[in-house]
């Protein structure tokens, strides 16, 4: 009996509709992953659209009407669409080889959630074909602007029912990584032996299954508000609400990229993860603490406790500061070998501290009080989630690009992209932290003449193209990399710990032949270590 019968797996036939239908979860993963980066191209656009019509006082390019679409239809791709998914898309196909699966748990749901992940998003887009324009509510559907009396376009529609279907595809993809973490595991792996990016997926996917039904059903609630014109929910019960799932996502765009970057560190410091139970501890305490911080986003209401939501919000700062001590732990104790994945990794530690800590600021109430709708919480939630989340997710793609299609991006055109980014993402969005103290609001598509504001503005606007320029260099990296296809050994970057590496590149159909036994979180490590004749601990 051949390997892929004993795991009870059907060989792949070949076609479209067989590619389509493949219900491999690296298949499912690859998929995932390219639908997501097609949706933050979308996404991009919408935000350089934006950026135009913000390079001068006055309206230029677009009406009020097309830019409340805009901010409101960007801010919904980049996190429903991209962010989200494309983490858990890094699961989906990362955590079975991890743990030394052969599949993943539920290969079918796992399918069907990439067809719900597609249909909503497809869905939500649809809004734009229409007379009246896609949704124009924020990216939280915003009550009592989201009803159907103040927001009665049918992109609005879409935009409720894309949310729910989107949503609902990711949550089944968390169930089925979460169920392949704690119950497929090769036997020798026990919990304190599974890999960094392993346990912050299961850390993901646990705030996912809580969190997102609870989206799901507001969003049932808000469609059956809109269609029938009833109220079920007054505006402050619909913040409580959706922000129980919105805070949570915002770890769920965080960790997986944690984890990445962690793993990247280690194997370009070439040393064990540092403080590997601390990690483990400390990420599990914040996925739970993050379900207890949600009112932070209510501060200006003034309908929530202030002080149990500062102090519970505020506390995240320890479990972080474990996280942080713990990567540049191991890059201080490791040797350097540069890399354009490693270089994203050092641009998410970086820029995502200004995030976080611009982030206390605002779960200071007296604080937000004067924040709360300024281009302060523009720039401090973009440092969290493109300075943090689409650097580290970058770090991922260059260091697991060469496993899952077995050969390497170019490492120039990397650094290049890298760059560009770096440079582009600054000068677009540090001096919104001005602008936004000075007085600018968000979700403007106009602004007064005031003295300076001009200039800052238009030099945010060069910087945006700065970062589409990078993005197109790492489309034209993927395009000439992909006619050299400079083939990639099984541990791509000589020095992978983690079994992933351990199995071809790109990886067969049933993942391995053998699992290579596992004494720790770094299990090819320990057996280098084994074979040079050193002790695995
Ligand atoms: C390509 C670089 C990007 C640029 C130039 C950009 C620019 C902008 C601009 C101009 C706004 C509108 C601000 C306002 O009027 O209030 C905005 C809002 C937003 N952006 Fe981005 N953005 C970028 C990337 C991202 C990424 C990667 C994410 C998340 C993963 C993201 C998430 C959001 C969200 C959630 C909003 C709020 C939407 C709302 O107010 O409803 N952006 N962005
Ligand atoms: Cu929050």
């Amino acid at each position: 009996m051949s390997a892929t019968a004993a795991a009870g797996v059907r060989a792949p036939a070949g076609g479209l509709l067989a590619l389509l239908a493949s219900t491999d979860h690296k298949s499912v993963g690859r998929r995932l992953i390219g639908v997501s980066v097609a949706f933050f191209l979308a996404g991009g656009v919408m935000a350089l659209l934006m950026r135009t019509e913000l390079a001068q006082p006055g309206l230029q390019v677009v009406s009020t009407d097309v830019y409340n679409q805009l901010f409101s239809m960007h801010g919904s791709v980049m996190i429903y669409l991209f962010m989200t998914p494309i983490g858990l898309a890094l699961g989906v196909y990362l955590v079975p080889l991890q743990v030394g699966a052969r599949e993943i748990a539920g290969p079918r749901w796992a399918l069907g959630g990439l067809w719900l992940d597609v249909m909503g998003g497809l869905i939500m887009l649809s809004g734009f074909l229409t007379v009246d324009g896609a949704a124009s509510a924020t990216w939280i559907g915003v009550d009592p602007l989201s009803r159907a009396p103040n927001t009665p376009s049918m992109g609005m529609d879409m935009w409720v029912l894309g949310v729910a279907v989107a949503t609902l595809g990711q949550t089944i993809f968390a169930a089925c990584v979460l169920v392949t973490a704690l119950r497929r595991r090769t036997p020798d792996m026990t919990l304190l032996r599974i890999p960094v990016f392993a346990w912050t997926m299961i850390a993901t996917c646990l705030m996912v299954v809580f969190a997102f039904p609870v989206l799901v059903g507001t969003m049932v609630m808000l469609w059956i508000e809109r269609q029938f014109g009833v109220q079920i929910a007054d505006p402050v019960t619909y913040q409580h609400l959706f922000w129980f799932y919105g805070h949570p996502v915002v770890y769920v765009m965080f960790f997986p990229f944690v984890g990445a970057v962690g793993e990247v560190f280690a194997n370009f410091a070439a040393r064990r993860f540092f403080g590997y139970r601390f990690f483990v501890v400390s990420i599990l305490a914040f996925a739970g603490l993050s379900m207890t911080v949600w009112g932070h986003h209510m501060f200006t209401s003034g309908q929530v406790e202030d002080k149990y939501f500062a102090l519970t919000s505020t506390m995240l700062v320890l479990p972080a500061g474990i996280e942080y001590f713990d990567l540049i732990g191991t890059l201080w104790t490791g040797r350097i070998r540069w890399s354009a994945a490693l270089l994203f990794g050092l641009g998410f530690l970086l820029q995502f501290l200004i995030g976080g800590v611009t982030g206390i600021w605002v779960a200071a109430p007296t604080i937000d009080q004067h924040d709360n709708n300024s281009y302060i919480v523009v720039a401090h939630f973009h440092y969290t989630l493109f300075g943090g989340s689409a650097f580290g997710l970058f770090a991922a793609v260059y260091y697991w690009w060469p496993k899952i299609t077995g050969w390497y991006l170019g490492e120039r055109l990397g650094r290049l992209h890298f760059w560009l980014w770096v440079i582009g993402f600054n000068v677009t969005f540090l001096p919104m932290f001005w602008l936004g103290f000075d007085g600018m609001t968000r979700r403007i598509a106009d602004y007064p003449p005031h003295p300076g504001w001009a200039t800052v503005n238009l030099v945010e606007t060069v910087g945006a193209f700065v970062i589409a320029l990078g993005m197109a260099v790492f489309l034209l990296n993927l395009a000439l990399s992909s006619l050299r296809a400079r083939a990639a050994p099984a541990d791509a970057w000589a020095g992978g710990q983690t079994l992933e590496w351990a199995s071809d590149s790109p990886p067969p159909r049933h993942n391995f032949d053998v699992v290579p036994p596992v004494r720790s979180y770094a299990p090819l490590w320990d057996l280098r270590a084994a074979a040079q004749g050193a002790a695995p601990e």
